[in-house]
C-alpha cells in the first residue's frame, strides 16, 4: 500500500519496452504488415508496473517495437523504467546508457533482470521479481531522495489478488495483433529446461473472478475488440480455480456480445478434461499453445516432462480440435539422450496431429533453470549463457545449444533442417491446415455477432488473401484449395483457418532463413571451423558471397 505522502508525490515516468531481436519466430512481421499492426503482442508487464505507481505520477509508454524513443521523450521525464526478456537485453542495456547519458535515472525490472541481475548492474535501480509487493518501497525510497537501490520481491509469495488492473489505456491497440491479460502465475510441473517455475513457482496463484472481469471491463470500455491472450504460464495449472472462473467468463462474454476471442498456453493434459475443454470453447477460446517438445518418451522423461508421456499426442491434440480450439505447439531438438531418428518421429508427430504452426527450436539453457545448473556442474555450459548479443539471441529457433551437446552438433543441425524442410514447405503447411479445418468443431455459425469487428475482419481477410495469392502466386493454389475445402466441409472453422493461414506469411520466409542458416552452420562444421551456436541470417547476400546466404556470428 502506498502511504499518504507517496500518493500525493509527483514524478514523470517514462516506461520503455525494449526492442526484440529481429530474428524471431514470434514477431510475425509480414503478418502484422498485412493486417496493419506493428507488433504482435503488447507489454503487459510494464503496464502492470504503471498501474502500481502513485496516481499523481504521470506515465508515458514507448514500446520500441512499435515506436521510436526520442531524446525529447527522455528529457521530458524524471525517471525511466524499462526491462523485458532475454532477447531484449541488448536494447534494454542501450536504453540504460542512453538515458543515463541524458541525466535520467533508470529503473530495471522484469524477467531477464530477475534471472540475471548481474547483467543489469549499470542501471540505477534494480526491482527484481514480481513488482506488486515491492513497488511501494521503491516509491518511498524515490520520494525520500534515493536515486539508486535494489528491491527484491520474496519468491513465489506475491499475492496476485492484489495486482491492479493493468494500464491498458497506455496502449495504442491498433499497433498490436492482440493484447494480454493474466489469470494465474506459476505451473505445477517440473520441466528441467523451464525458467517459469524458478521465477513464478510450482504452485499456481490465480486472480479472483471480479479482478479479471474488471480487466476485461476495462479493455471493453476502452473500445478494444478482438484477440485477448491469457499469458498464463499454464492456464490449467490450477484447474479448480479456472473451473470456478470460466462460468463467469462465459456469462460475461454473452452479456457483452462476445467481443473477445481468447488464446492461451496450457499443458497437453488439457485434453484429458472434457468439462474444461467445453468451458473453454463456450468462453470463446480459439487457440492454445502446448509444449510438446519431443515425440520420444525417453527424452521427455529425462527432461522431466512426464505429463507428455503415457498418452497418444495425436489423440490428445485431436481432442482439443474437437472443442473447436486450434493447437500451436513447441518442439525442441538437442536434448541429451535424443536419438538420430528424432527428426522422423517429430515430423510424423506434427503431420499426424496436423499442427500447422510449430515452433521447432534448439534447446537453449536459459539462465535460472535446473538444466543450466546441471550443465554448469558437468562443465558443459558455454560462457555467456546469460548474455544476449545484439541481434543474435532472437529465440530458440535462431539460437540454441549454448552448451556441449552429447550428440554431435552436426547431427542435431541435420535433424533440425530435416524437420523444418518438411513441415514448412507450402504443400505440407497447407495440407495440415486443411486437416485442421476439417477436425475443428467450432461452436456457432460463420455469421459475425457485430458489424465493426466483422468489417475489420473482412478487410483484413481481403488484404491477406490478396497478399497470399496475387502477390505470392506460388502459394495461390494452396490458399484457394484450403479455403474452398474449409468452406465446403466445415465453414464454422473458416475464421480460425484464415488466422492460421495469415501466420504463414511470416513462417514461410522465416523458416527459409533459418534453414539457410543451418545449412551454413553445417558447412562451417564440415570445413572444420570452430563451432558456433547462433544462427544469424543475413537478409540480402551479396553476389560475391556464393553459397553464403547467412553468416554465423560467434556468440
Ligand atoms: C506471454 C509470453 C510470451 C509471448 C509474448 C511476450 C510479450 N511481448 O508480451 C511470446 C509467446 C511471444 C513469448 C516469446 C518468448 N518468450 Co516469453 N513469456 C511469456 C510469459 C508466459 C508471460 C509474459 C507476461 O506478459 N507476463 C505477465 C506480466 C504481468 O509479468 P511480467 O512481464 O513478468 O511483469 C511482472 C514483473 O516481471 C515485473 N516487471 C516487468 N517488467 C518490469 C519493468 C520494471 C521497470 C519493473 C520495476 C518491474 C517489471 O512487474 C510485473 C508485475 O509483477 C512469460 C512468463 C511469465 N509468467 O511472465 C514468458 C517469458 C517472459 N518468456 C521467456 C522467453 C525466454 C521467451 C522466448 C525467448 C522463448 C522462445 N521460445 O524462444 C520468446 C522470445 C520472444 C521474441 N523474441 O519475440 C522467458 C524470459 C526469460 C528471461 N530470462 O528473459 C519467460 C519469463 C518464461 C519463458 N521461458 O517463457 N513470450
Ligand atoms: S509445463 Fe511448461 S510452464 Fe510448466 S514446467 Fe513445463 S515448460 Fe514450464
Amino acid at each position: 500500500m502506498l502511504s499518504k505522502d507517496q500518493a500525493s508525490s509527483q514524478c514523470r515516468v517514462l516506461l520503455v519496452y525494449p526492442r526484440f531481436a529481429a530474428a524471431s519466430f514470434w514477431n510475425f512481421k509480414k503478418t502484422c504488415e498485412v493486417v496493419g499492426a506493428k507488433y504482435p503482442s503488447a507489454p503487459l508487464g510494464l503496464i502492470t508496473v504503471a498501474a502500481l505507481l502513485p496516481k499523481t505520477w504521470s506515465t508515458r509508454l514507448i514500446d520500441c517495437n512499435t515506436a521510436q524513443l526520442t531524446d525529447d521523450d527522455i528529457d521530458n521525464s524524471d525517471m525511466v523504467m524499462t526491462g523485458g526478456m532475454l532477447p531484449q537485453q541488448p536494447d534494454a542495456l542501450a536504453i540504460v546508457k542512453r538515458c543515463q547519458a541524458r541525466g535520467k535515472p533508470v529503473v530495471i525490472g522484469g524477467p531477464d533482470a530477475t534471472s540475471s541481475p548481474q547483467q543489469y548492474s549499470a542501471a540505477d535501480f534494480l526491482v527484481l521479481g514480481e513488482a506488486e509487493p515491492v513497488m511501494a518501497d521503491f516509491v518511498a525510497a524515490w520520494n525520500s531522495g534515493a536515486r539508486s537501490g535494489r528491491f527484491e520481491a520474496e519468491k513465489f509469495t506475491t499475492d496476485v489478488t492484489t495486482s491492479p488492473v493493468p494500464r491498458f489505456d497506455l496502449l495504442n491497440f491498433r499497433d498490436y495483433l492482440y493484447v494480454g491479460v493474466q489469470f494465474s502465475r506459476g505451473c505445477p510441473f517440473n520441466c528441467e529446461f523451464c525458467d517459469i517455475i524458478e521465477l513464478f513457482g510450482r504452485v499456481p496463484r490465480a486472480k479472483t473472478t471480479p479482478q479479471i472481469l474488471a480487466e476485461l471491463d476495462r479493455l471493453y470500455a476502452l473500445g478494444y475488440r478482438g484477440q485477448v491472450d491469457f499469458v498464463d504460464d499454464n492456464m490449467i495449472g490450477n484447474k479448480k480455480a479456472l473451473k470456478l472462473f470460466l462460468p463467469h467468463l462465459i456469462a460475461w462474454q454473452k452479456i457483452h456480445g462476445t467481443p473477445f476471442e481468447f488464446s492461451t498456453e496450457a499443458s497437453v493434459n488439457l485434453a484429458d478434461d472434457d468439462t474444461l475443454l467445453g468451458m473453454l470453447r463456450d468462453a470463446n477460446f480459439f487457440c492454445v499453445f502446448v509444449g510438446i517438445e519431443s515425440p520420444d518418451t525417453e527424452t521427455l522423461i529425462a527432461a522431466q516432462k512426464k505429463q507428455n508421456t503415457r498418452r497418444s499426442l495425436t489423440a490428445s491434440i485431436d481432442k482439443i480440435y474437437g472443442a473447436g480450439i486450434f493447437v500451436t505447439a513447441g518442439f525442441i531438438l538437442g536434448f541429451d539422450n535424443e536419438r538420430n531418428r528424432v527428426a522422423q518421429g517429430m515430423i510424423e508427430c506434427i503431420e499426424d496431429a496436423a499442427i500447422p504452426v510449430c515452433m521447432v527450436g534448439l534447446l537453449y539453457a536459459l539462465p535460472n533453470t535446473q538444466l543450466t545448473r546441471r550443465l554448469e556442474r558437468e562443465g558443459r555450459l558455454h560462457a555467456g549463457n546469460d548474455v544476449a548479443v545484439e541481434d543474435e539471441y532472437g529465440d530458440q529457433c535462431t539460437s540454441g545449444l549454448n552448451f556441449e551437446t552429447t550428440r554431435p552438433r552436426r547431427e542435431i543441425y541435420v535433424d533440425y533442417l530435416a524437420v523444418l524442410d518438411n513441415i514448412y514447405a507450402p504443400r505440407a503447411y497447407f495440407r495440415r491446415l486443411r486437416e485442421v479445418g476439417r477436425r475443428l468443431k467450432c461452436k456457432g455459425g460463420v455469421l459475425p455477432t457485430s458489424l465493426a469487428p466483422a468489417l475489420r475482419d473482412a478487410w483484413r481477410a481481403t488484404r491477406l488473401i490478396w497478399s497470399m495469392t496475387v502477390m505470392r502466386p506460388t502459394w495461390a493454389l494452396h490458399v484457394w484449395w484450403t479455403l474452398a475445402d474449409c468452406a465446403l466441409r466445415n465453414p464454422g472453422a473458416l475464421k480460425s483457418v484464415v488466422s492460421v493461414m495469415a501466420l504463414y506469411l511470416h513462417l514461410g520466409p522465416f523458416s527459409r532463413e533459418v534453414r539457410d542458416s543451418i545449412r551454413s552452420q553445417i558447412a562451417r562444421i564440415d570445413r572444420g571451423e570452430e563451432e558456433v551456436f547462433a544462427l544469424v541470417p543475413v537478409p540480402v547476400p551479396k553476389p560475391a558471397q556464393v553459397g553464403a546466404q547467412a553468416i554465423l556470428k560467434r556468440a
